[in-house]
Parts: C-alpha cells; sequence; structure tokens
C-alpha cells in the first residue's frame, strides 16, 4: 500500500523532474551556471565559478534536507495514539548541526575572499585610462600618451555624443575612477563589476583603482550605476574593445593631428579612419546619446515641458 503511493510519487517527481529540464531548452553549460550572465573578461569568469560552486554546495545542502524533511513525512506517519521516542537535548546532535553550518560558512567565505583577491588583484598594466565621472557624462583620458599639443588624449561625452572607451583585448587595462561632483559609479555589464566613484579619491581614502582583461572585440555598454541626479539613467557610455595591434593605430591617430579639422583627431574620427567595420561605427552603437535639455528644463524661465527629460523632477 505504501510502497504503491511511494513509487507513484517517485515517478511523477521523476517525470517533472525530466520535463523540466528537457522542456527549457538549456545547455549543460547554461544549467551550470545557475542564471550568471556570461561575461567578457577572466575576472567574470572567475566569479561566475564561485557562483556555480556556491549554488551546488546549497543544493546538496537543500537536496539533504528535503531529504530528512521527506523521510519522516512518508515513512513515519502517525500509527498510534503511543508518543515516539523523544531525542531534544541531544547534546553530540546539537554540537554537530551547530558546527556544520559554522565549517560550510567558513569554507563559501574562504572561496569568496579567494574570488574577491582575484578580482581586485593588479599587476602591472599595459593601458591605463582615468575615467572621471560628471553630472551626467563621462570623460576617458588615457594619461600616458598625448598629443602633438602635448594634452593626454582624452574623450568627453556630450548631449550629442555617447563617449566611447576605447581599450584593447588581451592586454592588462587598468582603471582609475574619479568623479567631479556627486557619487557616480562605473559600470560595465558584460564586465559583471561595477564600482562607486568618489570625488578625490585619494582624500577619500578609497581605492580607485581597478584591472581587468577583456577576452573578446566588441562594443558593450556601460553605465552609471548610482543615483546621481535627473539624469542619472541616461549616463552611460559604450566599451569599444578593439584587437591590440588595431588598438595601437587607434592611439596613434588620437595623438595625431586631423588635417581636415586642424584639430587631434577624435575617438569617432580616429574609428572612422581605422575603418574596421561594425567596431570602427564612429558612434555608439549599443546606447545612444540624450540631451540633458538643461536649460528648457531648469526652473528658471522656460515653459513647463512635458517632454521626457521632466520626469526625474
Ligand atoms: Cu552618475
Amino acid at each position: 500500500m505504501v510502497r504503491t503511493r511511494v513509487t507513484r510519487l517517485a515517478k511523477v517527481v521523476g517525470l517533472t523532474g525530466l520535463v523540466g529540464l528537457t522542456a527549457t531548452g538549456c545547455s549543460v553549460d547554461e544549467v551550470l551556471r545557475f542564471g550568471w550572465p556570461t561575461g567578457i573578461t577572466p575576472q567574470a569568469e572567475r566569479m561566475r565559478e564561485l557562483w556555480t560552486w556556491s549554488t551546488v554546495a546549497a543544493l546538496v545542502v537543500g537536496v539533504l534536507m528535503w531529504g530528512l524533511m521527506l523521510w519522516p513525512v512518508v515513512f513515519h506517519r502517525k500509527k498510534s495514539d503511543e508518543l515516539p521516542r523523544q531525542t531534544q537535548y541531544n547534546l553530540p546532535l546539537e554540537l554537530i548541526y551547530t558546527g556544520v553550518p559554522f565549517v560550510i560558512i567558513l569554507v563559501l567565505f574562504y572561496f569568496a575572499v579567494g574570488a574577491q583577491d582575484f578580482v581586485n588583484d593588479e599587476t602591472e598594466a599595459d593601458v591605463s585610462v582615468d575615467v572621471v565621472a560628471f553630472q551626467w557624462n563621462w570623460e576617458f583620458r588615457y594619461p600616458d600618451e598625448q598629443n602633438q599639443q602635448g594634452q593626454p588624449v582624452s574623450t568627453v561625452g556630450s548631449s550629442e555624443v555617447i563617449p566611447l572607451l576605447v581599450v584593447p583585448t588581451q592586454r592588462v587595462v587598468e582603471y582609475r575612477i574619479s568623479s567631479k561632483d556627486v557619487l557616480h559609479s562605473f559600470f560595465v555589464p558584460d564586465f559583471l563589476f561595477k564600482r562607486d566613484m568618489f570625488p578625490r579619491p585619494e582624500k577619500n581614502n578609497s581605492d580607485n583603482v581597478f584591472q581587468n582583461v577583456i577576452d573578446r572585440p566588441g562594443a558593450f555598454v556601460g553605465r552609471c550605476a548610482e543615483l546621481c541626479g535627473t539624469y542619472h539613467a541616461m549616463m552611460n557610455f559604450e566599451v569599444r574593445a578593439l584587437e591590440p595591434d588595431l588598438f595601437d593605430d587607434y592611439l596613434d591617430l588620437r595623438k595625431r593631428t586631423n588635417l581636415s579639422t586642424g584639430a587631434p583627431y577624435s575617438a569617432g574620427e580616429a574609428l572612422a579612419e581605422l575603418d574596421c567595420g561594425e567596431l570602427c561605427t564612429p558612434t555608439a552603437i549599443t546606447t545612444r546619446p540624450f540631451d540633458t535639455r538643461r536649460d528648457a528644463n531648469s526652473f528658471t524661465g522656460g515653459s513647463a515641458d512635458s517632454g521626457a527629460g521632466s520626469g526625474g523632477n
């Protein structure tokens, strides 16, 4: 009687699980990601490993606990009014179920710190970029690269132009982040990484330097991830990761004077000149500029405007 019920239950559970696994159309790799997005840096991959194994550990504990709960439900149903054997205040048992979770926490902590150290690790950088955030845009400066005017190569965003942060693949890129006004946060979803940006980081005693290596060429949207004012949501930029040789050509161009304008090559002009296909598109392809219309929206003068930009006030 109990046997058949248990077998039937096992069949239903088994079938449900099988349908769940096959009907989702996930690959083994996707299943083992447990929902973790695909990153483009070794740092992101290391965090993914931590996530996968933490989830596996949680599942092992979960399956064990479900088993311990279901076992009495199935096999130890009430048979008579006699009170079953009581086992509370069992010191060895209590020591075990206090000790085991503590060990689990220690192991998780050990691997979490390992992954964090890997992500925060700094070695000798191949390229350094000063990333400066301001309400509500970005400047990317290459402090070691000077143009013919003796100024560092720099890209600044505006209401008309999304700034492009052009970096090489397969090389160590160092980002030194800071803010000109309020708190912002550097966030590139494909890096699976973000970090708050403070004004005058050296005075704030904040670690404003991090590094990564980008695995593959591409255009990746970047965002501000700290609510920094009315147009916070429009404060986007784009990472353009180019093959190392192409990146070198890009920097060379940025240092030279564009004869048709008489000024140093801008990011867009240099990319257009390199003409490497989609990744050399002179304007952003992952996001578009937003006119902050600060004058039109200010409270002093100007008519009431029901446009898209007024919602944040
Ligand atoms: Cu911001």
